[in-house]
């Protein structure tokens, strides 16, 4: 019997093979669950590529609901829950992968971005969590929990990574808010704080490859993290194994976080 057997959930921000969240949906599969998933509504549906390629990840895991969602619309939202309501009747765990900003405003410096540009990001990033929390209380089975991803530049400041830093310090934030009135129901929130994982969001992010050497000298085990270790700790922060840790940043960075200067053996 695995961790999740009999249990159910929802996976919002898978966007490939790549995504984190397929990352920590293949190590929750592999203890049982069953999900629904929702993919960025395509532009063109005579070519949907988006819902393609989240299909033809998880159709093999025996998906009873896979729809469009954007976050950006309340009646999304709305629609997708009532579907997992009907699909599940309840739910015991919800995984919110998504971040956004558009690349002229990431690009920095942060003086300039756009007033657009800040409340989009904003929304996205971070509005989405609250958005998603306040449907999912309503349908979380008791013992049910919610989880985020987030970044190390949400507590300190990692030059090209900007609004989207802004954006993680206020979904920290929010992730100890909604921890705070959702503890009372016995519902649980908390937020992966992952190393730099090369996908399609993260390729927009300046000197990313600068970071992943960074990492490989700094961080205390000497390397970067593997998608597999990221999977591992989301399924656990949402798993029963978790079921005293709520309002928690959970760092899966080979240590990077702990360092304060490099260490004797970096070659400067
Ligand atoms: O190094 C990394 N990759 C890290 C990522 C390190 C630490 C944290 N993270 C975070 C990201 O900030 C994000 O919150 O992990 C989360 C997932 O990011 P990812 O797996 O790196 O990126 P990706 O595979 O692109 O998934 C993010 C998805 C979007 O993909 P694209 O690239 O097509 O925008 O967020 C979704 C979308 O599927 N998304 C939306 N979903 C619903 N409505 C919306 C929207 N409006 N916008 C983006």
């Amino acid at each position: 019997m695995g961790l999740f057997t009999g249990k159910k959930g929802l996976v919002l921000g898978i966007a490939n093979d790549h995504s984190i969240a397929w990352a920590i949906t293949q190590q929750l599969h592999a203890e049982g669950a069953q999900m629904g998933f929702t993919h960025l509504p395509d532009k063109d549906p005579a070519r949907p590529r988006m819902e393609g390629r989240l299909r033809k990840l998880v159709e093999p895991l025996g998906t009873k609901l896979i729809t469009p969602c954007d976050v950006q619309k309340d009646e999304d939202v709305d629609r997708v829950f009532a579907m997992a309501k009907e699909t599940y009747g309840s739910l015991d765990f919800v995984l919110h992968s998504i971040a956004y900003a558009p690349i002229d405003d990431l690009k920095g410096p942060v003086w300039n971005v756009s007033r657009s540009g800040f409340a989009q990001s904003m929304e996205i990033s971070v509005y989405s969590l609250i958005s998603v929390a306040k449907r999912a209380k309503d349908l979380l089975a008791p013992g049910g929990s919610l989880l985020t991803l987030t970044y190390l530049g949400g507590e300190k400041v990692i030059p090209g990574y900007n609004i989207m830093g802004i954006c993680k310090a206020a979904l920290e934030s929010s992730v100890t808010y909604l921890a705070h009135e959702l503890g009372p129901l016995g519902f649980r929130v908390n937020g992966l704080s992952a190393g730099p994982l090369k996908t399609l969001s993260s390729s927009a992010v300046g000197d990313f490859d600068v970071m992943l050497k960074l990492y490989e000298v700094m961080a205390p085990l000497r390397r970067n993290i593997t998608p597999e270790e990221v999977g591992k700790t989301g399924m656990y922060l949402l798993s029963d194994l978790a079921s005293g840790v709520t309002g928690e940043v959970l760092h899966v960075d080979c240590g990077y976080h702990i360092m304060g200067a490099p260490p004797g053996d970096a070659k400067l």
